[in-house]
């Protein structure tokens, strides 16, 4: 069992717009744009930081995981994205490994990837995703 690679770092923000311009312009970062991710009642801001990127949280339903965070704990880093291939067998392993997972089967994210996440009870305080990549299927040589 091992990840590839960090993916992302998610920060619970109230307002994109007001952060946007501390990420893009105070430190810099290319600014990706927006996408509403609907099974999280999130929208969210990505930023590139070389091979990682930052992703910023607003809530879009006061009932989701997001508003609730904000709520009891305020702004701040929310999760660590990690990329893995097979995200069902990780999942699995991660079960008999004796973690606790949220998602027992993964679910849709952002830029079309499968995550999943691990409760943070059982990640030592850290809510931790587990991320598949969209896999782009090449037409064959002579389309
Ligand atoms: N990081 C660390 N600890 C967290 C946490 C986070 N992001 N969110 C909640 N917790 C802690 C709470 O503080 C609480 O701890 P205490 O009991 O010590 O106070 C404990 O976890 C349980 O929290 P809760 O408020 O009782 O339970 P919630 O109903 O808020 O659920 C969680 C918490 C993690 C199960 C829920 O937020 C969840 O399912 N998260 C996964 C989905 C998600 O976060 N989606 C948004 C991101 C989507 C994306 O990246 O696309």
């Amino acid at each position: 069992m091992s990840v590839k690679s960090l993916n992302h770092i998610g920060i619970a923000v109230r307002s994109i717009d007001e952060q946007k311009a501390f990420y893009e312009d105070a430190l810099g970062l290319e600014f990706e744009g927006l996408e509403d991710v609907p099974s999280q009642k999130v929208r969210v801001a990505f930023f590139r930081a070389s091979n990682v990127r930052i992703e910023l949280l607003e809530a879009t339903d006061p009932e989701s995981a997001v508003a609730k965070f904000l709520n009891k704990r305020g702004e701040g880093l929310h999760h660590l994205a990690f990329t893995v291939d097979d995200i069902q067998s990780r999942i699995d392993e991660f079960k008999q490994s004796g973690f606790r997972m949220i998602d027992d089967e993964p679910r849709a994210g952002s830029h079309h990837m499968q995550i999943a996440f691990v409760h943070p009870k059982s990640s030592f305080g850290v809510l931790t995703e587990l991320c598949e990549p969209a896999h782009v299927v090449q037409p064959p040589d002579n389309e």
